[in-house]
């Protein structure tokens, strides 16, 4: 069983998209970061940096309940443990590790940042707004040239493509138009037809429809 720590946030909703798709039973705890609760001691001796989301698996390593936090890494664990969605050895394993970095390093702080000052406080730091929305822009580019030809970010879908596509799901908030990057809006598109995804996507609660271009 795993337990999942998690909120309504695109880096959180990967989780459950994984174990949806991988068919893992998980608990869901939530943390809801608006009222504080990442800060609560309990949640602080499972994720020392007070973010969502983060997992507690009760048959870890050595047989042991094994806590871990970070997105990409709590993908790499579930990608290994289960056998699905990260291939074991060789190139393919580190192109999808690859793009799953990028997604950590790229995609999650720059887009962040746009909602931050793009959608959340509009008008209050233009620098701000300018600098993460063309970085954005960017980012969307370099995917959508990845995507030029091939269906999924690696070889087959992917816990990289896990990570990515929870980001791109707030096309709408980072006022990015799907249509100017059709290779990202036909790989959106086909992700979001997944029935692991629509399920994982409601998780843990329901937000509404998956947005569409
Ligand atoms: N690199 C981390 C980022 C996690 C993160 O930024 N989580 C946000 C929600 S998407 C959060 O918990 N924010 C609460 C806060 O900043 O206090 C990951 O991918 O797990």
């Amino acid at each position: 069983m795993i337990d999942v720590h998690t909120w309504t946030t695109g880096n959180s909703r990967k989780i459950p998209i994984f174990l949806e798709e991988a068919q893992v039973p998980y608990r869901l705890h939530m943390v809801n970061i608006r009222t504080g609760e990442q800060f609560k001691p309990e949640f602080v001796a499972i994720c020392p940096n007070s973010k969502v989301p983060a997992i507690v698996d009760q048959d870890g390593p050595g047989g042991k309940p094994f806590a871990l936090f970070e997105s990409g890494a709590i993908l790499i664990y579930l990608g290994d443990k289960t056998g699905k969605l990260l291939p074991k050895e060789g190139e393919k394993r580190y192109r999808v590790i690859e793009w799953l970095m990028w997604q950590m390093g790229g995609p999650g702080p720059m887009l962040g940042q746009v909602h931050h000052f793009v959608k959340y406080n509009k008008g209050k730091a233009p620098y701000a707004e300018e600098r993460y929305l063309k970085e954005g822009h960017r980012l969307y580019k370099v995917l959508n040239t990845r995507l030029e030809g091939r269906e999924f970010v690696a070889d087959r879908y992917s816990i990289a493509d896990i990570a990515i596509w929870p980001w791109i799901s707030r096309f709408e908030w980072q006022t990015i138009d799907l249509k100017q990057y059709p290779n990202v809006k036909r790989w959106y598109e086909t992700i979001a037809a997944r029935p692991a995804v629509q399920k994982g996507y409601k998780v843990p609660k329901d937000m509404g429809p998956v947005p569409m271009p």
